[in-house]
């Protein structure tokens, strides 16, 4: 068997997606996704003209050969971009390789180690009182887990809070929006948000929060033992990770789990926050993370030090990075929680997918591959849209983490 053609697809049912498409001798094919959300544009050119040329011709069933084809072999290693390209190969080749053993990828990664995928929803509001009635609508959808995210009182905006009540799409304008943040201000609202929401709804339900990279490592500490008392499932990204030490002074402070990991791209983002145990879930998923084949090498690596898995899963992840991600969580050992932010029905129609929600569990189904397809025809009808992911700014103008 041999790989005669690749091609990249972009399109915008409602967001810009970029996929890989490979094509094979005997008709089967593959697809991985490759969406960057706000760099799209350049893993295309990356698959298209560094990518695509070195593809035609190999065995896709050679699989680890492929990968470490593209990982070695491009001697400038790592980083989103090239990750994100070898990612959408790597999905599609084992897409590939499900679709010519008839077998659906969690058979062909040992079999299911659970019955389901417990995921955790996105509820937020524009204040307290609407977050509350946001969590409340997520309990009656049959959510297990729900990430709670509100508008900070004095702030005009801030991550997390939705224009939709059931979508979340951040990147919203061709050129960056400017955000305004402040600290104090957050630290004093978060923990009342969440005393708020255990006095309603009680301990059934695992609450996440996602800080999204705004605090020092000291003021994370702060954070985490304030919230220590409504027992979080996790605090995610409570500070920037380029900085694997900072977390040390985290966990001096606090005992409220940590989720990090949504913008790694290799095993060694996370080598000493998985190997020291300061992390207690990594959030690294499919497409930025080189693929199945190098994330499931993670979760091997986090599974000898107690770290979970707890995949990204934000609507600028394709459905096809869902449905493979979904196949690597009923698989692997440890794994945690699945995010899932819901995609429109635009991106629906245009991905049909095998895996389904059923009472905040998700499954990935038992069709071959990875069980996500893409109607190429509808994709057409809806072009790229230049668009970015905002940007902070503090109180006195100077630049921060968005
Ligand atoms: O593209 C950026 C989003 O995926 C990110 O802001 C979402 O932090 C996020 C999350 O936890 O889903
Ligand atoms: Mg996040």
């Amino acid at each position: 068997m041999k790989i005669t053609a690749a091609r990249v697809i972009v399109c915008c049912p409602g967001r810009n997606f970029v996929t890989l498409k490979v094509e094979t001798d005997d008709g089967v094919y593959g697809l991985g996704d490759a969406t960057l959300n706000g760099r799209e544009k350049s893993v295309v050119a990356y698959l298209e003209e560094h990518v695509v040329p070195a593809l035609i011709g190999r065995d896709p069933a050679q699989i680890e050969d492929i990968w470490q084809y593209f990982y070695r072999g491009a001697y400038w290693r790592r980083g989103p971009v090239t990750m994100s390209a070898i990612a959408a190969v790597d999905t599609a080749l084992w897409d590939i390789k499900g679709k010519v053993a008839g077998l659906p990828l969690y058979q062909l990664w040992g079999g299911k180690s659970r019955n389901g995928v417990m995921v955790y929803g996105h509820a937020n509001g524009k204040d307290l009182a609407e977050t509350i009635d946001e969590v409340a609508r997520y309990i009656d959808m049959g959510y297990k887990a729900i990430r709670a995210q509100s508008g900070v009182p004095g702030l005009a905006s801030t991550y997390g809070v939705a224009k939709d009540r059931l979508f979340y799409e951040p990147a919203d304008a061709a050129l960056a929006t400017e955000n305004m943040w402040s600290t104090a201000k957050y630290l004093d609202f978060c923990p009342k948000l969440f005393e708020a929401l255990r006095a309603r709804f009680g301990f059934e339900h695992h609450l996440l929060h996602d800080i999204h990279h705004r605090l020092t490592p000291i003021e994370a500490g702060l954070l985490g033992k304030s919230l220590e008392p409504y027992r979080l499932f996790w605090m995610e990204d409570p500070t920037p990770a380029e900085n694997q030490e900072g977390f040390r002074l985290i966990r001096q402070h606090t005992v409220t789990p940590i989720a990090v990991g949504e913008v790694f791209n290799t095993i060694y983002d996370a080598q000493a926050l998985i190997t020291e145990q300061l992390i207690d879930y990594i959030r690294a998923t499919i497409v930025h993370a080189g693929g199945p084949t190098h994330l499931r090498r993670i979760a091997s690596l986090a599974d000898l030090y107690h770290v979970r898995t707890g995949c990204h899963g934000a609507t600028d992840l394709s459905p096809v990075c869902m449905g493979t991600a979904l196949n690597f969580d009923l698989s692997v050992p440890n794994f945690g929680v699945q995010e899932y932010m819901r995609h429109t029905e635009e991106t629906d129609a245009v991905f049909p997918h095998a895996y389904t929600f059923e009472r905040g569990y998700m499954y990935p189904g038992d069709a071959p591959g990875h069980g996500v397809d893409i109607d190429e025809k509808l994709a057409a009808k809806y072009p790229y849209r230049p668009a970015s992911l905002p940007v902070n700014r503090l109180e006195d103008g100077a630049m921060w983490n968005w």
